[in-house]
């Protein structure tokens, strides 16, 4: 994009980047890969906290301004887990995702929740903004759908029949908790930066 707002976006997630820069087509603004070396300790005990950290952690590495994505999914039943550990629940996303299936196995209440916690920090790590974005709906008992990433095989959201992963990709991106938070961090940065 020509003479577009370039942000570093401090991920090592592709489906993360792929799917900013995809709510963010028209709004002028676009979101690079961090440097290769861009690799935090995500040491913090909520998402706001993993958000700041990764975010400093790509602007320290590319003295450019840079946003982070900290998200995850909290299941009523499970007291919130997996949560801030939803990425290191198991080794891969079919286990995890088996893994929450079985330890819902005998839980009448499927009420679960995305959460994106999204922090924007200048080139020297001052943080400007955060906002947070949430999608509430349920897990299903059988996985189904094949498109997104993650847990969203197994997660309803409230007002749809159908899994994230059986969505098209511009229908995840507007009722999303990274589709919510990105909005308003859009809204934030056409006005300020
Ligand atoms: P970065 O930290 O490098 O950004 P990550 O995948 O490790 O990548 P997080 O620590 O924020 O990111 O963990 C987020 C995890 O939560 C992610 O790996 C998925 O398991 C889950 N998750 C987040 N958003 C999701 C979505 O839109 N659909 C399905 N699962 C999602």
């Amino acid at each position: 994009m020509a003479n577009s707002i370039k942000i570093v976006f401090a991920t090592g997630n592709p489906h993360k980047l792929q799917e900013v820069n995809e709510i963010a087509k028209d709004s002028g603004i676009e979101f690079i890969l961090p440097p290769k070396d861009f690799d935090p300790d995500e040491t913090g005990e909520t998402f706001e906290q993993n958000s700041l950290i990764k975010a400093q952690e790509a602007s320290k590495l590319s003295k450019h301004i840079s946003l982070a994505d900290d998200s995850g999914l909290c299941v009523e039943a499970l007291n919130g887990a997996p949560g801030i550990h939803s990425a290191r629940y198991d080794t891969t996303a079919q286990k995890r995702i088996d893994k929450l299936l079985n330890n819902l196995a005998d839980k009448d209440n499927r009420k679960a929740k995305f959460v994106c916690v999204m922090t924007l920090v200048d080139a020297e790590g001052n943080i400007l903004n955060q906002e947070i974005g949430e999608c509430h709906g349920k897990i299903v008992k059988t996985q189904a759908g094949t498109n997104g990433f993650g847990y969203d095989p197994i997660f309803m959201p409230d007002g749809y029949d159908i899994t994230i992963a059986q969505m098209s990709e511009d229908l995840k991106n507007k009722i999303s908790h990274r589709g919510n938070a990105l909005s308003k961090m859009i809204k934030f940065i056409q006005n300020n930066i």
